[in-house]
């Protein structure tokens, strides 16, 4: 099984803690801009090749993971909806990282402003949820972590004054497999 993605991706991040914790042997190979674009339609990533299956989205290839490992995956309407909210709002902190690296001006433009204004609402409801101060830690939970450092990390979000999720941050830090695909710094 290979996993193609980069060391700095939540989304790819998500699959590589899926598959430590899984136990199945897989690859990893790192995939730029140019190499996604030419093997996945979606020209992103990551994508999963086992075989005959090649997976385009996180989501599938999360369900892949945990299908083939007998584990839980999204185990109820409200987690699905948890796990949507975060990727709804990581979708939106992505488009607007790569806009403004690109040189767009994201603070006079309406739609950017309703993305910016989205992360914002996500998070205040993010800070309201109860949420593991430990292992095990369901698919919704591990996205929102792979979510919340990312943004850190790339200085797109803030969350000082969110302790709930400063507190479920310092928790999920020291759960080996989200500390050892921490990104590289
Ligand atoms: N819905 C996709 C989102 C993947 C995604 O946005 N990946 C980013 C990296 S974090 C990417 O490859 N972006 C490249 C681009 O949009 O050109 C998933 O869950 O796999």
């Amino acid at each position: 099984m290979k996993l193609y993605g980069s060391y700095t991706s939540p989304f790819v991040r998500h699959c590589r803690m899926a598959l430590m914790s899984s136990g199945q042997v897989f690859e990893f190979v790192e995939t730029d801009q140019a190499s996604s674009a030419m093997h996945s339609p979606t020209k992103r990533v990551p994508f999963l090749q086992d075989n005959d299956t090649f997976l385009t989205d996180s989501s599938a290839i999360l369900f892949y993971i945990r299908q083939q490992a007998g584990q839980d995956y999204l185990a109820s309407p409200a987690e699905l909806d948890i796990f949507c909210m975060v990727n709804t709002a990581l979708d939106s902190t992505v488009n607007l990282f790569f806009l403004e690296k690109d040189g767009v001006d994201i603070h006079n433009v309406a739609y950017t402003q309703r993305q910016a204004a989205r992360i914002m609402s996500s998070l205040a409801q993010f800070e309201q949820l109860t949420l593991s101060d430990s292992a095990p830690y369901s698919d919704a939970e591990l996205r929102l972590a792979c979510y919340l450092d990312w943004g850190l990390f790339r200085q797109r979000i803030n969350i000082a004054n969110c302790p709930n999720l400063q507190r479920f941050l310092a928790g999920i830090a020291t759960y080996p497999p989200f500390a050892a695909t921490k990104p590289p710094q």
